[in-house]
């Protein structure tokens, strides 16, 4: 049976994950997701299971500081791969609507067929121009040892801020040495992306993004002293060393439960 033909039943207690995973598995089908996309999915899937699948507080106080950050910026840039097309493609398109953000791809597995894949579907939801396609790509980040380098003179080149989600760290590391502002969608608090990035979303890139898209609207008509109240009340370490310690406190409640039996642990994943 191919993959396209399953039917998650509804009632299925991880069919939303199921479904995810499904359109993760699609998109690899269709070229958009690299084969390392799915392993990266895998790791990302562990740490949501650890949060609970659910948007913290903190990350919703951390979706503002990034939105604040969107809105002030003077040339943002949201960086796509395979997996954030093949997860969040909608609301990419809405998020750079919103904040005048220019859309660039940009893949560690970089091929001409995955390019026009991604910009096809980019186009499909909205994208009125995608950056980063073909010999657009001109540019080089020298600092970047992976094909990331290659990014477009009118986009991440010249880029103050650039919202990179599911990112490796090598490019995160080089974009803020370059002294860019870099938004890190990213379940693992612990992973280098999430550590060097100037804000770090904890949370999946599938709720994350919607609540992006709602909270930059929500802003978009605020005073710009308003919003840079808000990013100087916002502190990374501070964001991240929440983030772990609510994985921590909610292990341990569990553990204090008792045993982890399938009983104890209703009403978690
Ligand atoms: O499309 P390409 O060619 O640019 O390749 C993209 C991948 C994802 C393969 C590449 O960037 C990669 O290898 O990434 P890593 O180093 O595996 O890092 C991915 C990070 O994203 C990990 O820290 C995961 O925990 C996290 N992650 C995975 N799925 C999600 C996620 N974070 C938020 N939401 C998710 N759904």
């Amino acid at each position: 049976m191919k993959e396209t033909d399953t039917k998650i039943p509804s009632t299925h207690p991880r069919a939303e994950s199921l479904r995810i995973r499904e359109k993760l598995v699609r998109h690899y089908r269709t070229g958009i997701v690299a084969e390392a996309g799915l392993f990266a999915h895998g790791r990302g899937e562990a740490f949501d299971y650890l949060l609970g699948e659910k948007t913290t507080e903190n990350a919703l106080k951390t979706i503002k500081a990034a939105a604040a950050t969107l809105l002030t910026a003077e040339h943002p840039v949201i960086s796509v791969n395979g997996n954030a097309a093949a997860l969040a493609a909608e609301n990419m398109v809405k998020l750079a609507e919103v904040t005048g953000a220019r859309i660039e791809i940009n893949l560690f597995y970089r091929s001409s067929e995955r390019e026009i894949a991604i910009k096809r579907l980019l186009e499909e939801v909205g994208a009125r121009r995608v950056l980063g396609v073909g010999n657009a790509a001109s540019a080089q980040i020298a600092e970047i040892g992976s094909e990331r380098r290659r990014v477009d003179p009118e986009g991440i080149l010249v880029a103050d801020v650039v919202l990179v989600p599911l990112e490796d760290g090598d490019r995160a590391e080089a974009l803020v040495k370059m002294r860019k502002k870099v938004i890190a969608i990213d379940l693992n608090p612990l992973s280098r992306t999430a550590q060097v990035a100037t804000i770090t979303i904890v949370d999946n890139i599938v709720r994350a993004m919607p609540n992006l898209v709602e909270t930059a609207e929500k802003l978009k008509n605020e005073r710009p002293s308003r919003l840079r109240t808000i990013l100087s009340n916002f502190s990374n370490e501070k964001n991240l060393r929440e983030a772990i310690s609510f994985i921590n406190q909610r292990l341990s409640g569990l553990a204090d439960k008792g045993t982890c039996t399938a009983a104890s642990l209703k009403g978690t994943p």
